[in-house]
Parts: C-alpha cells; sequence; structure tokens
C-alpha cells in the first residue's frame, strides 16, 4: 500500500451532530446504536484500490473540552469538512465560527473544504437547506445534504473527494480555491 496516496479528511462542527456515525457509514460500520462522544479524535482509513488512495476520516471532537488538541489535527489535515445539522440551528453559528477562527488563522490554505448539511431525514425547516446553500455560494466550496441514517448523500460526499484527488484532477488539488463550485444536491 506504500504507493498509494494519502489523504487526511478531518470532519468538525458542534457536538452531537452526527459526525461520528458518518464516519462509521463510510467506513462500512455500523451505526452506533447510542450516542457516545468523540473522545478527542477517533480515526477511520479507507483504501480506494482502482484510484490507489489512501483515505484517512478523522473524526474530531466537537467537544469544547477538546478544542486545542482538534485545532491543531485540523491544521494537517487535507480536507476538511465542516458540518452543521438540520436538527441544531445552533450548530450552524458554531461552524460558521470555525470557519472564520481557521480562515483569520490562514488555516484554510490549500485544503479542500465542504460543507456538510447532516440528518436531513430531519429536515422540516426549509432554512437549513438555504443556509448551506448561500454559506457555500459564499464562500465557493461544494455543499452535500447527508443522513447517516436513511443513507443519503454520504456516498456524493465521498465520491467528490475521490473524483477531486484522482490522477486526472491532480491539476485541481493545487489550487482547490479558485474553482467555481456549484452546490451539490442530492
Ligand atoms: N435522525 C438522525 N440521527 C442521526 C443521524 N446521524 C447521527 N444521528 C444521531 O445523532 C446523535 C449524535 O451522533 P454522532 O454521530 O455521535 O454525533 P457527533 O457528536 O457529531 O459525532 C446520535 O444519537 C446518532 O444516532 C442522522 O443522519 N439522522
Ligand atoms: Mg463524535
Amino acid at each position: 500500500m506504500d504507493d498509494y496516496k494519502a489523504i487526511k479528511i478531518g470532519l468538525v462542527g458542534d457536538a452531537n451532530i452526527g459526525k461520528s456515525s458518518l464516519v462509521s457509514l463510510i467506513s462500512k460500520e455500523d451505526l452506533p446504536k447510542i450516542y457516545t462522544p468523540t473522545i478527542g479524535v477517533d480515526l477511520r482509513v479507507l483504501y480506494i484500490e482502482d484510484k490507489k488512495l489512501k483515505l484517512s476520516f478523522w473524526d474530531l471532537s466537537g467537544h469544547t473540552l477538546f478544542k486545542d488538541l482538534v485545532d491543531n489535527f485540523v491544521k494537517s489535515m487535507d480536507v476538511i469538512c465542516f458540518c452543521f445539522s438540520c436538527d441544531n440551528q445552533s450548530s450552524y453559528t458554531y461552524m460558521c465560527n470555525l470557519y472564520n477562527e481557521y480562515t483569520e488563522n490562514n488555516i484554510l490554505q490549500n485544503k479542500l473544504c465542504i460543507l456538510l448539511l447532516t440528518k436531513i431525514d430531519k429536515l422540516t425547516d426549509l432554512n437549513y437547506k438555504l443556509l448551506g446553500i448561500d454559506f457555500s455560494r459564499e464562500k465557493h466550496i461544494p455543499f452535500f445534504m447527508t443522513s447517516s441514517l436513511q443513507k443519503i448523500g454520504c456516498l456524493d460526499f465521498l465520491n467528490y473527494i475521490i473524483k477531486f484527488y484522482s490522477p486526472v484532477t491532480e491539476e485541481k488539488e493545487q489550487k482547490p480555491k479558485n474553482h467555481n463550485f456549484e452546490c451539490i444536491l442530492s
């Protein structure tokens, strides 16, 4: 596996919004039946054989107790997934604050950023979707709506990352921010 290109993908956002569930689903594990807060950092690795990619998913705790630890991990990531959920308005504010903080500290330079709205099986207020679309357009980052429970959107977001880092798209990799992303909704 030495010839595999290693990509580090970090999921950040408020606690209890479904980050760990998303990582479990992507790594083809059963979803946890009861809520277990992530202690600091959790890691899952996925090998994409035909593209020779080693994707490591860093499930980063949203608990403020681990913020310093998580911030340090974020610096070493290639991809940052900014997450907020459909059942928690304050998770949007939390995500925006994180994005602004990382931008101000130049942490997002040369990283691929992705916006994820989680738990869309619980979407009762369309405003969440609109907030996501506006944020994605303003920051020029792709937007995916996901539900780990109903297995919606998770593969789309995974495939996006695979395509982005596949050999033919190496040019893109150098300047992720210069591309005009459209919102990607499923
Ligand atoms: N309805 C619904 N609940 C979810 C979904 N994903 C996670 N949850 C639940 O939300 C809670 C927090 O999930 P978890 O993945 O641990 O969140 P994290 O703290 O952000 O890592 C758990 O009770 C999960 O069962 C989803 O897609 N839909
Ligand atoms: Mg977690």
